[in-house]
């Protein structure tokens, strides 16, 4: 297909409730997005970076420049591209995977839709619903937690995830963990909050029988993981530090990670997603797909995503209504602790021009 033209939309969107974890607390859910225009039709994607470089180096500004003065006029003075295709255009940029695997994820839109073929389908989805479970931020007070945590219960979620950090751990997972019914699924979440002077403190989550603690050291800090992994029965997981599948091989025959978090943003894109699927489970390493507060145009793909074979385990592939009151396609919803894996054509979701006009921080920005 021939790319016409690339817009960039820069979104504030309210959440339901603030989210905090160990790198901060958001009140809202700051967006950029990237619609392509090409002459077999347009294409959505959605970038999983943050407003602040807390969770990743990449953030939304930055995110905007990278595609603006490379990745963009890359594929605009490409002639035929696919999506297949962008990962090499895109090869000349060091990093900013967050920003190749927005515009990668348009272009595999538009080419679907013009297809008439489901994200689901072209990725290799098994199911037509997947598991969910809950991402439950750092709350004021173990009350509250509870309450928090009880909701999202009542509503089905099939496991529950809690952030931690140093002065937020014991106690709450001793109390969630009290609440829950026996054998429920539960794991934490520390985003690189501890160091490995933590290992005695860490040990003691070992009583709680969780499903997992993720990404307790810093991205780059593999040598900790894999000596926590020696020292504790609770598996390790790795979000942050799997940028790459060649970084994930490398991670596992470390033994630093039993576990891996699939964020597709994080790696570059959701054929790199699907290649990071495919060597973890031909090693019998179980996944899960992550999320970062995704609009339904994100979750979409996440849970098309969600569906393929490997991913054992339920993800944050939470509802609509867990991060916002009105999404900007179509709501997901949650039934029976599961989504629906779309079936339309492309992302299969309908993006809401009104609601993009309506939470637009600025005017439309095209590129051309
Ligand atoms: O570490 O998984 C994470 C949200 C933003 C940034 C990083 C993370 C998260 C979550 C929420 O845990 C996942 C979600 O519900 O989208
Ligand atoms: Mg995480």
């Amino acid at each position: 297909m021939r790319v016409d033209a690339v817009e960039l939309h820069r979104l504030a969107i309210p959440l339901v409730r603030p989210f905090e974890t160990s790198f901060g607390r958001q009140t809202g859910r700051v967006v950029l997005l990237v619609r392509v225009r090409t002459d077999v039709g347009d294409g959505w994607g959605e970038c999983v970076a943050m407003v602040d470089p807390f969770y990743s180096s990449e953030f939304v500004s930055g995110c905007e420049d990278v595609i603006r003065h490379y990745l963009a006029p890359a594929v605009l003075a490409a002639g035929d591209v696919t999506a297949e295709s962008a990962a090499g255009l895109f090869s000349f940029v060091v990093g900013h995977r967050m920003a190749k695997a927005a515009i990668e994820t348009a272009l595999l839109d538009a080419q679907l839709r013009a297809a008439g073929r489901s994200f689901g389908s072209y990725f290799g989805a098994v199911r037509a619903s997947v598991d969910c479970g809950v991402s439950v931020g750092i709350a004021p007070s173990i009350a509250q937690l509870l309450d928090e945590v009880s909701g999202y219960v009542d509503q089905g979620y099939r496991r529950i995830k809690l952030k931690i950090k140093p002065g937020w751990d014991l106690e709450p997972v001793a109390a969630v963990r009290e609440l829950l019914e026996p054998g429920a699924l539960l794991q934490v979440d520390a985003n690189t909050a501890y160091t490995l002077d933590d290992l005695d403190h860490l040990r003691e989550l070992d009583a709680f029988d969780l499903l997992l603690i993720e990404q307790p050291f810093v991205e780059e800090d593999i040598r900790s993981h894999v000596a926590l992994a020696a020292a504790i029965s609770t598996p390790v997981c790795l979000d942050e530090s799997i940028v790459t599948t060649e970084v994930a091989i490398d991670a596992i025959e470390r033994r630093a990670t039993s576990i891996i978090n699939i964020k597709a943003g994080r790696v570059g894109g959701y054929l790199e997603a699907v290649r990071l699927h495919d060597a973890c489970l031909e090693r019998n390493v179980a996944v899960w797909c992550g999320g970062m507060l995704e609009t339904g145009i994100g979750r979409a793909a996440n849970v098309a995503l969600a569906a393929l074979p490997g991913f054992t385990l339920p993800g944050d592939t939470s509802a609509s209504d867990r991060y916002f009151a009105e999404d900007l396609t179509e709501p997901f919803v949650l039934r029976d602790g599961t989504l629906d894996v779309p079936t339309g054509a492309g992302s299969g979701v309908t993006v809401r021009a009104e609601l993009v006009a309506a939470w637009a921080m600025r005017p439309v920005e095209t590129l051309l």
